[in-house]
């Protein structure tokens, strides 16, 4: 690798996503698989806790589906056993995340995704990833304080960015 070849970390467009393994990947005993994956492919974790979601934090990250008649049962779900919260950085890292997971019903979603690969229904699909720049920003915050998250520079950067 020539000098003029170093990639500069600061020059990468990064951006951050927000990523939790729900109760039944946690049930399943998926939490080293899923994370294995993204560390594989070349993202950055940059936070993680393992936490028993309140009813509150629940009902406030899924507000946008709470007129929806699924509602009530996904947040008795995602309330019901502990998840492990994340956030990953990387370009492109949050429609990329999205692809590793897979479609929203695991039925449909392609072989070699998550959901693909370990779900076999709607109501447990094992993994939510946020859905876009703008929500993962909101959902960062939701879940995470400032202090939690831990910027650093991989050192395998280089083999991963021309
Ligand atoms: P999440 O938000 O968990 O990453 O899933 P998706 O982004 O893939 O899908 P979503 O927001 O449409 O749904 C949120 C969550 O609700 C569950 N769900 C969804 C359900 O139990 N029944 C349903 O009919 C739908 C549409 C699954 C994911």
């Amino acid at each position: 690798m020539t000098k003029d070849k170093i990639v500069k970390f600061e020059e990468i467009a990064l951006e951050r996503t927000f990523l939790a393994i729900k109760p039944d990947g946690v049930q399943r005993g998926l939490v080293g698989e899923i994370i294995r994956r993204y560390e594989e492919k070349g993202f950055t974790l940059v936070g993680l806790k393992f936490l028993k979601v309140s009813r509150e934090l629940a009902e406030q990250h899924y507000d946008v589906h709470r007129e929806r008649p699924f509602f009530s049962g996904l947040v008795e779900f995602i309330t019901s056993g502990p998840v492990v919260a994340m956030v990953w950085e990387g370009e492109g890292v949050v429609a990329a995340a999205r692809k590793i997971i897979g479609a929203t019903n695991p039925l449909s979603a392609e072989p070699g995704t998550i959901r693909g690969d370990f779900g076999i229904n709607i109501g447990r699909n094992l993994i939510h990833g946020s859905d876009a720049i703008e929500t993962a920003q909101r959902e960062i915050s939701l879940w995470f304080k400032e202090e939690e998250l831990v910027s650093w520079q991989p050192t395998l950067t280089p083999w991963l960015h021309e």
